[in-house]
């Protein structure tokens, strides 16, 4: 049976090792649509990464000299499918950021693209890396210093980079093999970090706001089956919210963190933190 393989695709800083780790946490304790048959090949990293997350701790970035790591591990049949190898690669975010940059991807990763059976396509609400598009109307003050003088930046915005991204992947992900369109989750990570308004809104309409341009190409995209997921991984901001920080102490982290997803234009939350992954790999 040949493994089934997700690619995990996202900027620096996106969330997408965290999310790793929060996963294999979810299969641990089996509560979770996705179940494990066994222990996972390469098992250092990614408990390693729930060794933080269990101090109350975000793991920190992927060292980007640190080879690729694969997260590999055999899943139980779901919903009569056959039971199968769950391969999720992960590697530091300069990879995908650099592929728009240069319009160059190494042919390993364009190999796994076109192997994969899909893809998460991450975005971090409020991540300090975030680029926002220049606004030609409200900048007219910054356009009247001298060329250097003001925001010069070269970074382009993380829509613009968004966008690019699922190009790549609607032009490198093949069709299932039942011939069914392949599946993108795009995951906004750090759900947690919005505030209550925009979380019951969910994540299209936060997308819609902060992101129109790459809202608008996900509303035209035909050739592959997209769903919108807000993940927060344990809840809330390790990082920065320190009564959170506190009532974390009293919670089991593989049963903290939800996602949130729309279904007949209905916000729901769940606090199954692998089901974007289910959702890709079903049929
Ligand atoms: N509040 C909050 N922050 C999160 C969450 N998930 C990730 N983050 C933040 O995002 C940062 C980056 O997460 P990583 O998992 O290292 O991101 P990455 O995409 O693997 O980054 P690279 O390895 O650089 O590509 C973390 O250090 C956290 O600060 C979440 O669920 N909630
Ligand atoms: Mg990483």
């Amino acid at each position: 049976m040949k493994p089934k393989s997700i690619i995990l695709v996202g900027g620096p800083e996106t969330g997408k090792s965290n999310y790793v780790g929060r996963l294999w946490a979810s299969l641990k304790a089996g509560n979770g649509t996705l179940k494990r048959a066994g222990m996972p090949r390469n098992i250092e990293y990614v408990e390693s990464i729930c060794e933080h997350l269990l101090q109350g701790k975000f793991a920190g970035r992927t060292d980007t000299n640190m080879a690729r790591q694969d997260f590999c591990v055999p899943l139980t049949a779901v919903d009569g499918a056959i039971p199968t190898e769950l391969i999720v690669p992960d590697f530091t975010g300069e990879l995908w950021r650099d592929a728009v940059k240069n319009s160059e991807l190494p042919q390993e990763w364009v190999d796994e693209l076109e192997s994969a059976d899909g893809a998460l396509l991450f975005v971090r609400a409020h991540s300090p890396l975030n680029v926002q598009p220049f606004n030609w109307v409200t900048s007219r003050d910054i356009l009247r210093l001298p060329i250097g003088a003001g925001n010069n930046s070269t970074e382009l915005p993380t829509q613009v980079t968004l966008c690019e991204l699922l190009r790549l992947l609607q032009n490198k992900l093949a069709c299932k093999p039942n011939g069914g369109k392949p599946r993108v989750a795009v995951v906004v990570t750090a759900w947690d970090t919005l505030n209550k308004e925009l979380q019951a809104q969910g994540p299209s309409a936060y997308l819609r706001e902060q992101f129109p341009l790459f809202a608008g190409m996900l509303e035209d995209v035909e050739d592959i089956d997209l769903q919108v997921y807000g993940v927060s991984i344990v809840g809330g901001d390790l990082q920065r919210d320190q009564a959170f920080q506190k009532r974390y102490e009293g919670m089991i982290m593989a049963q903290s963190g939800s996602v949130t997803y729309e279904l007949d234009a209905v916000v729901h939350a769940d606090p199954d933190v692998t089901m974007p992954v289910a959702w890709v790999i079903g049929n």
